[in-house]
């Protein structure tokens, strides 16, 4: 279900534009606007859901799908490794509330 107020219901539902890195039945990958590394991606499930505490226990199938995602666009952006980031609550960075892995990668990274 899409929440008519949600950003990320709108750029999946192509609302909004994005630039769009992978997409399939479940789940809609496009790169961030303020990107914190060469490559940043956001990997949002199709159907809304709050916080990545939520998709868990909703669906945990999804949740690995995500995973899986997330490394199938390093695979594709860079050399296979990545930063996979779930911001989760205000207090934590969490500014959109319909679940996203930030994907960075594309450079070597920081620890
Ligand atoms: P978070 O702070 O974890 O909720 O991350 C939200 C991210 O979403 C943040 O890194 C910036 C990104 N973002 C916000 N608005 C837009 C937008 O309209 N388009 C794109 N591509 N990214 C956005």
């Amino acid at each position: 279900m899409s929440e008519p107020d949600c950003l990320f219901c709108k750029i999946v539902n192509c609302d909004i534009p994005s630039e769009k890195v992978y997409e399939d039945a479940s789940v809609y990958a496009f790169r961030d606007i303020n990107p914190k590394a060469k490559v940043h991606a956001l990997v949002v499930p199709r159907e809304h859901y709050r916080d990545v505490d939520e998709l868990a226990r909703a669906d945990a199938q999804l949740l690995a799908h995500i995973v899986e995602v997330a490394q199938r666009v390093a695979d594709q952006e860079y050399d296979g490794s990545y930063r996979l980031v779930f911001n989760t609550g205000a207090s934590a960075g969490q500014t959109v509330f319909h679940v996203h892995a930030h994907v960075l990668t594309g450079e070597p990274l920081d620890e």
